[in-house]
């Protein structure tokens, strides 16, 4: 009826118009660029807990012979702890060093868990491709994600590699659990959610909600009491405080099902990530007394500086006493327990970036810092037998 008169006319032609705009152009090529960060003005959208788990369901339905998804444990407010495995032959545990990738510890520390989406969509939808010039001048490969612009032409980074991908995902079981703590990501909080019942659980009435799961591992906790002052133990016991440390080690379903993942896994190297402030530390992360692989330490630190440019805290003395800092940390219960060569990477400049070209580049860098640690694992083994090894000893 509209479609009679000249507003009904113009009204048709508009419609036509936002239809081409918005449908026929992409088809054409052209359109936004692929990814989400584009020239967009707008603040940058993180995934949320639904958005990255759909989308983490669909890449593996989409790429089942290299990722596969496992949910490693349930959150007091019911939601799954997804772990990501990529590796050829995924469904095999192969005779291939693993490495492990954490992110959100802290539920308000975005980018921790958006840099280890980002790497496993580079890794699945890279894999198996040809050598590609991606920035089609002429060259293949000419300028790798590794922090640098290697071909001079201003652009940092602007080739990936193709082969470095396909390499990594070979020799590689590489270990993701982007979100530990999903109901703090859902909550904005640094915190987990479930209730605390007084600081040993002894009280019959909710008193505060929370515990700082990077407080929460398996640690030389008797440390608090022999030096109560030095490590905190005031803030740590205090149920409400945003360093509350739990009722007992292990006490939190999310530090529970890493500990139990971890356990049934060869890992070698292992990147927790959080923000902010462009900075990576090692254990021991409650003493500076230096851990027996500090030079191996030090050297994987160095080398992951040179692509982040972020300042590495060699030895704890920078930063901590010679007894203080941090118990209860996951670096110090990998590193104990497991062997692991653990860093802590706290990203950004700010806790959560809103710039789309921000978090862009720090997902992208973080590619590099990765496929790094895949390589590195693969001698990493035989270099720390050099070293001595850790002991019950070991950080006391
Ligand atoms: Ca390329
Ligand atoms: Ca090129
Ligand atoms: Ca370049
Ligand atoms: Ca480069
Ligand atoms: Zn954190």
């Amino acid at each position: 009826m509209y479609k009679n008169t000249i507003i009904g006319k113009g009204i048709f032609f508009l419609i036509l118009c936002l239809f081409l705009l918005t449908t026929a152009f992409p088809i054409l090529g052209i359109s936004q660029p692929n990814h989400p960060y584009g020239n967009s003005s707008d603040p940058y959208h993180y995934f949320t807990y639904q958005e990255m788990t759909d989308l983490l369901h669909n890449l593996e339905d989409t790429y089942p012979d290299i990722m596969s998804l496992e949910s490693i444990g349930v959150t007091y407010e019911g939601r799954d702890i997804w772990m990501v495995k990529l590796s050829d032959n995924v469904e095999e545990t192969e005779d291939e060093p693993g490495v492990l990738f954490m992110g959100a510890h802290h539920g308000n520390e975005k980018p921790s868990f958006e840099i280890l989406i980002f790497f496993i969509q580079h890794m699945v939808e890279n894999y198996g491709k040809e050598n590609t010039d991606n920035d089609e001048d002429g060259f293949v490969n000419e300028d790798p994600v590794d922090g640098f612009d290697n071909d001079g032409d201003g652009l940092v980074d602007e080739d990936p590699s193709e082969d470095r991908v396909r390499d990594a995902m070979n020799n590689t079981q590489i270990f993701l659990i982007p979100m530990v703590n999903p109901d703090g990501v859902e909550a904005d909080s640094r915190k987990n959610c479930a209730p605390n019942y007084g600081p040993f659980g002894f009280s019959r009435e909710i008193t505060s909600y929370g515990v700082n799961l990077n407080r929460n591992y398996g640690d030389y906790w008797f440390l608090y009491y022999i030096f109560p002052t030095k490590y905190h133990l005031a803030m740590n016991m205090l149920d409400s405080s945003f360093n509350y440390r739990g009722e007992h080690p292990f006490s939190e379903n999310e530090t529970r099902s890493v500990r139990d993942f971890v356990e049934t896994q060869d890992i070698s190297i292992s990147l927790s990530f959080h923000s902010y402030s462009e900075v990576m530390f090692y254990p021991w992360m409650h003493t500076s007394k230096p851990a027996s692989h500090e030079d191996l330490f030090i050297s994987i630190g160095d080398n992951m500086s040179k692509i982040n440019k972020y300042f590495l805290y060699v030895g704890g003395q920078y930063i901590i006493p010679r007894y203080g800092g941090t118990l209860g940390t996951s670096e110090n219960w990998l590193y104990r327990e497991r062997d692991i060569l653990s860093f802590t990477m706290e990203l950004c400049k700010e806790r959560t970036p809103s710039n789309p070209a921000v978090v862009y580049n720090v997902c992208l860098t973080h590619v590099g810092v990765n496929l790094y640690v895949c390589e590195r694992s693969w001698t990493v083994e035989s270099e720390k037998s050099l070293y001595g090894s850790t002991s019950f000893l070991n950080g006391l």
